[in-house]
């Protein structure tokens, strides 16, 4: 087709049924499609098996989007995409090269799958016609079928067979990653729909029919029930989790807690609720839950698990010991992987309510506000509780920061020390935390009050996740005045070094701050339990677990990487001005640091 023809036609098909399209090449479809779906970036590294779409992405129509980040393993790609959904609650893509690029990305769509963070991951594989295969490599790296290599953990994938399904393939993905709850979806193009030519373009649908429903709302006879149970209780408590991934679930939430005068429990997925506010019982949830005889749960992972305070290791599995009355807000059940148990433990709920927070919120705080004028005695209740809640708020930061102080000379330095010299560094501006390494208590030490301070991702857990997401969320603020901010264990670094070339390449004002206690020191805890338990030394507990001989150089390896490096600080005196030196690179010049600190173990 002539550009004119192309206009013409264009002209001719614009309306509901969308317009026409003017791909020149198969894989021009697919960046079409992600334009007119608003997406931004795509992180990448590159592969032959998808030379048609990367020629698309770069040449179709210039290259304003979606704008290339170029990475140097493909699952910093992944976790880059996760950490911009965690921070923008919107998909990006990422392009994965056959086989060996999917299995490289694997553990990072399993961890994004966990996160339930919604991304368009797009792979290429063949040609499948076996007589266009090149010797060897073609062969080797095409699978039968390729998504069944993350089939497990994806909420969708497909491979369409002609160019003419790419639309309606592409949209589906897009819906489902976007539903509630949302996820990543895989797409695999075979290199010959990509690069074949096309004569006649399928057209480009009107994206906004396609676009994912709202999220269900709760039906108001169970919500009646819920308003009764936590207008009547003696000791209700909000525990809040991944509630706040939709922002406006926060400020009914916060208001539903202050009409209640209860104390609100923020198990940390999300910002859910301020570390400053009188009602903030984070800092204490054992006396918060001990003696609580309502909980009301919204989108709570591991009920069990935070009842049973199942972090310590002594108590290693979830009760289902349900003094209280539960009520739980969630869309948890509507996405349940059948390969990882990542539901975790089933937990007694004695008012199920499949909804969305955001959605159940507003109308749950009408409810309670009715039941509340309807009973005479409930103002003084609420009244007296809401006073002890703020005792108890008020000596809880006070009492953990008296029992870390003595800590402020420690050398190695002390966590303690470390988050506390950092938060003098970093609160002069807008910041996000995306990652905090060691076991300092942040919430006692820094001042959460506004949804975007937290990006963590990392419900998958798996080490090397963090350090690519912190990217993300450096990404979705790069043209804002925000810095992320990312502290890293230095084992967990180590998976992943080369996320610090894309921080340069993709100028993203990010300060990573390595945790360095120059092991990998959770493994250390197991084996010491496991050798007390035996009666075996103790003393060979960090055998096959220190990372020194060498120590890391870390300061070193980020210059090496085009990111300015700070460290390794030894001296406790050093480390303010240090990263106050390195804060000012990000803020400033907006471009990553890295600050390397050596640390006690946790
Ligand atoms: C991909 C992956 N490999 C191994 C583990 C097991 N693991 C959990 S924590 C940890 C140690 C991490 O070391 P570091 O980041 O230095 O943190 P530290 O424990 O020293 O605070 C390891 C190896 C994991 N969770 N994920
Ligand atoms: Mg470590």
């Amino acid at each position: 087709m002539t550009q004119q023809t192309r206009e013409q036609v264009a002209t001719a098909t614009n309306g509901r049924m969308g317009r026409a399209g003017r791909a020149e090449f198969g894989s021009d479809v697919v960046v079409e499609l992600l334009r007119e779906l608003g997406i931004k970036y795509v992180a990448l590294n590159p592969g032959a098996s998808y030379r048609g779409l990367h020629d698309s992405i770069v040449n179709f129509e210039g290259r304003e989007s979606p704008q290339i980040i170029l990475c140097a393993h493909e699952e910093i790609a992944v976790a880059i995409a996760g950490g911009y959904a965690r921070a923008t609650g919107k998909p990006m893509a990422v392009a994965l090269h056959n086989v060996v690029g999917l299995q490289h990305a694997s553990m990072g769509i399993f961890c994004a799958y966990c996160d339930r963070s919604p991304m368009i991951i797009l792979g290429g594989t063949g040609p499948m016609d076996t007589t266009k295969r090149r010797p060897h490599i073609d062969w080797v790296h095409t699978a039968l079928v390729q998504g069944n290599d993350i089939r497990d953990y994806v909420k969708w994938d497909d491979q369409p067979y002609a160019v003419n399904a790419v639309p309606e393939s592409l949209l589906r993905a897009y819906r489902i990653a976007t539903t509630e709850p949302c996820g990543p979806v895989y797409l695999c193009y075979d290199t010959e729909l990509q690069e074949q030519p096309v004569a006649e373009p399928p057209p480009i649908p009107d994206v906004s029919r396609f676009a994912a429903p709202r999220p269900p709302a709760a039906s108001p006879d169970t919500l009646k029930q819920a308003a009764s149970l936590l207008v009547k209780a003696r000791w209700p408590v909000i525990i809040a989790d991944g509630a706040g991934r939709h922002h406006e679930a926060l400020a009914p939430l916060r208001e539903l807690a202050e009409m209640l005068g209860c104390a609100v429990v923020d198990r940390g997925e999300y910002f859910n609720f301020p570390s400053t506010h009188p009602l903030d019982l984070t800092l204490s949830e054992r006396e918060a839950l001990d003696t609580a005889d309502v909980w009301l749960a919204l989108d709570v992972a591991d009920i069990g698990g935070a009842q049973s305070g199942v972090k310590d290791r002594d108590t290693l599995s979830s009760t289902l010991q349900a003094e209280a009355t539960i009520i739980h807000i969630t869309l948890g059940d509507m996405l349940q992987s059948k390969w990882a148990g990542d539901y975790e433990r089933l937990h007694p709920v004695d008012v199920p309510i499949a909804a969305n927070s955001a959605e159940a919120l507003p109308a749950l705080l009408t409810l309670c506000r009715g039941e509340i004028a309807a009973d005479s005695s409930a103002a003084g209740r609420i009244e007296e509780r809401r006073l002890r809640v703020q005792e108890i708020h008020n000596s809880a930061r006070s009492q953990i920061l008296s029992r870390l102080q003595p800590d402020w000379d420690l050398r190695p330095i002390s966590s303690y020390r470390l988050y506390s010299e950092l938060w003098s560094a970093v609160k002069g501006g807008p910041w996000t935390l995306a990652s905090a390494a060691g076991r300092a208590p942040v919430r006692a030490l820094w001042d959460f009050t506004e949804p975007e301070q937290r990006s963590n991702v990392g419900r998958g857990a798996g080490i090397g996740y963090g350090e690519g997401g912190a990217l993300g969320a450096a990404l979705a603020y790069r043209e804002t005045s925000r810095i992320t901010v990312a502290v890293c264990g230095d084992g967990s670094f180590l998976m992943v070094p080369q996320a610090l070339w894309t921080a340069a390449n993709s100028e993203l004002p990010i300060l990573y701050v390595i945790f360095n206690n120059r092991s990998y020191f959770n493994d250390e805890g197991h084996q010491e339990y496991i050798a007390r338990l035996r009666g075996r030394p103790v003393e060979n507990k960090d055998v096959g677990i220190r990372i020194s001989s060498p120590d890391a150089d870390f300061a070193a390896l980020a210059r090496s990487l085009g990111v300015q490096g700070f460290g390794p600080i030894i001296d406790p005196a050093a480390l303010g001005p240090a990263l106050e030196q390195a804060v000012r690179v990000v803020r400033d010049q907006r471009k990553p640091a890295l600050v390397d600190v050596v640390t006690q173990p946790r």
